[in-house]
């Protein structure tokens, strides 16, 4: 039989000794690279005792509030329910399903003030280099700053940069959605292909789902990102040449992926049409930080759409990289897109912590993450226009904070990023909502609906939003044995059909999905980011792991050739693995 105490017990699963001992060797590893932290662009934030002790003190107020329940929580406060709410940029985050009281909240604020956040939102807008292990800047806030701010770069103002680009841009997706823009034949363009692969293509994929309602629909939008050639094959299948536009997207130009892809593309158009080169240029252009790789592929720069390094893959949706978004929904709706992003950009650098929508989503996935032993995050969108919002978020979050080393390069002293994934609603419902609601793991869920759908048919969206309030009450106040009993359930089967509750969701509402809209949410979510890797002191910014890749496949490349005799210098497995390739390759002609 599932009793309450025996079923949080389960889920709570409290790390804290593990946590405790963790901290003893990061405070010590802190003092002892104390003058190292001197030498880092990162503002000074609190000494790292402070911070030791920000933990210490969480750690002592898990340990006595850790197994209280949401159903306590919500019967000692009648108005928790509205009190625990807060409204940003047409946001309103209910945060009150989560198992905080005000006291947890106020030292998680503690927390946030003796990592410095304060002063590392402030070294981030001011332009200071705190991507340290790439020594840049991180700027995408400078994406959408408008024009009169001044942002700059070692000196240099980068907010006219910014908005040139912006006006190069919107010139062009004016000619192609106009028809002005013609191909080599002189047709009009029909479909965009947009070819890039990660930071490249999850932003500008999501914001053509999520913003469909808005696009010109006598263009067609394909994104080409696997070097697996079926996805190039099956994307440009049936496609006119004469009638595509291809828009080559990587920030450096030699991302194995894309320039196949691209080379792929390029072979393509030349054989479905007459051949001619000189039309390349009405069919290709670039959007990268890289003018040489550029003009080496054969495209005019003066088809190249730039950025720069100060922004990041994974932040760069609001740039250049942007383009296929520009086209499909139009310069003025973009600019609302980029509005919205400023506004939360405002908003995260202004409010206090402690009404700060980033910060308090950023500070709560900590308190599950290093006190409840929470290893995921599901993100929940009721909102089929967001389909790939969770892609987008899992390359934001975990390519941004799967970290286990600080700022001073020491292993760091608690767990980083959880893992981050979802699906929209209700289809999830359907599959994996049943280990969320009666699984042994504890699953923080942010759910995400709108008032008003953009497709009003019938009863449609009051069932969706339906769901979503059910899914959270149910998923923090479960069902009872005494309640499943009351409902005649067999004795045997009551277990079975118990939920234990308490199981924690921030639920997220807006108005209706606008680019305006849009542009908020993904910038919440960008500095709930920044938040985490504040508080964990680790450089969200750089992305060694996916470098890693990026040199290890090219080398391989060249062994699996069987008309050479690579000398293998792998281990046992890999040579194995490669020389089955080659056997089979040079079997299958
Ligand atoms: C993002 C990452 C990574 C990158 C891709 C594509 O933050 O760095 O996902 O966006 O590897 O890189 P290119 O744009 O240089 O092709």
């Amino acid at each position: 039989m599932f009793t309450d105490a025996a079923s949080y017990g389960c889920i709570v699963g409290t790390r804290a000794s593990a946590l405790s001992a963790q901290l003893c060797k990061w405070f010590n590893d802190g003092v002892s690279a104390g003058a190292k932290k001197e030498d880092t662009h990162m503002a000074a934030p609190g000494t790292a005792e402070q911070r030791h002790n920000a933990w210490k003190a969480l750690e002592a107020h898990h340990a006595q509030v850790g197994t209280a329940t949401l159903k306590e929580m919500f019967a000692q406060d009648p108005k928790r329910g509205k009190r625990m709410t807060l409204t940003a940029e047409g946001i309103l985050l209910d945060y009150s399903k989560n198992r905080v009281n005000d006291e947890t909240l106020k030292l998680l604020t503690g927390l946030a003030e003796a990592a410095g956040l304060k002063q590392s939102i402030e070294a981030m807008f001011n332009g200071e280099k705190i991507n340290i292990t790439e020594n840049r800047a991180v700027l995408h806030v400078a994406l959408r700053a408008p024009k009169d701010e001044v942002i700059e770069v070692d000196g240099h103002n980068v907010v006219p940069d910014v908005h040139e680009v912006l006006d190069k841009m919107a010139a062009f997706a004016t000619r192609v959605r106009s028809g002005d823009w013609v191909g080599a034949t002189g047709r009009r363009i029909k479909t965009v292909v947009n070819i890039g692969i990660g930071g490249s293509d999850l932003g500008p994929v999501m914001a053509y789902e999520a913003l469909k309602h808005y696009t010109q629909r006598d263009l067609a939008f394909v994104f080409v990102s696997n070097v697996d050639g079926t996805d190039f094959v099956e994307g440009t299948l049936g496609l006119d040449p004469h009638e595509t536009l291809f828009l080559i997207a990587s920030k450096t130009f030699t991302t194995l992926e894309t320039m196949t892809n691209a080379h792929s593309a390029r072979e393509w158009f030349l054989k479905n049409t007459d051949g001619d080169e000189k039309a390349i240029a009405k069919h290709f252009v670039a959007i990268s930080t890289n003018a040489k790789e550029v003009a080496k592929f054969g495209i005019d720069t003066a088809n190249m759409f730039g950025f720069w390094d100060w922004v990041g893959g994974r932040y760069s949706m609001d740039s250049a990289i942007g383009l296929s978004t520009m086209i499909a929904v139009g310069p003025d709706q973009f600019k609302e897109m980029l509005e919205g992003f400023h506004a939360m950009d405002v908003h995260f650098r202004t409010a206090p912590l402690a009404q700060n929508m980033p910060v308090l989503m950023g500070l709560l996935s900590i308190w599950y993450t290093d006190y409840f032993d929470a290893q995921t995050v599901a993100i929940l969108p009721y909102d089929q226009y967001l389909k790939r919002f969770p892609a987008y978020l899992q390359q934001l979050t975990m390519e941004s904070n799967g970290k286990h080393v600080t700022l001073e390069g020491d292993h760091v002293g608690t767990e980083t990023g959880p893992v981050y994934w979802g699906e929209p609603g209700t289809n999830g419902q359907h599959s994996f909502y049943q280990l969320i609601h009666q699984g042994t793991r504890l699953i923080p869920c942010d759910f995400i609906g709108f008032y008003k759908t953009l497709n009003p048919i019938g009863h449609h969206h009051d069932i969706l939003m339906a769901n979503v309030f059910a899914q959270t009450e149910a998923l923090a106040f479960g069902k009872t044995a005494e309640q499943v009993k009351a409902e005649g359930t067999p004795d045997n089967l009551v277990p079975h059909r118990v939920f234990e509750g308490n199981r924690p969701s921030n639920t997220l509402l807006a108005d209706t999905l606008t680019p305006r809209l849009l542009g908020s949410l993904i910038a919440l979510y960008e500095h709930m980011v920044f938040t985490q890797g504040c508080v964990w002191n680790i450089d969200s910014f750089d992305q060694w792991g996916v470098e890693l890749g990026k040199v290890l496949a090219q080398k391989i490349v060249g062994e699996l050739d069987p008309t050479t005799t690579p000398d293998l210098k792998h281990d046992s497995s890999t040579n194995h693995l490669i020389q089955l390739y080659r056997q089979k390759k040079a079997a299958n002609g």
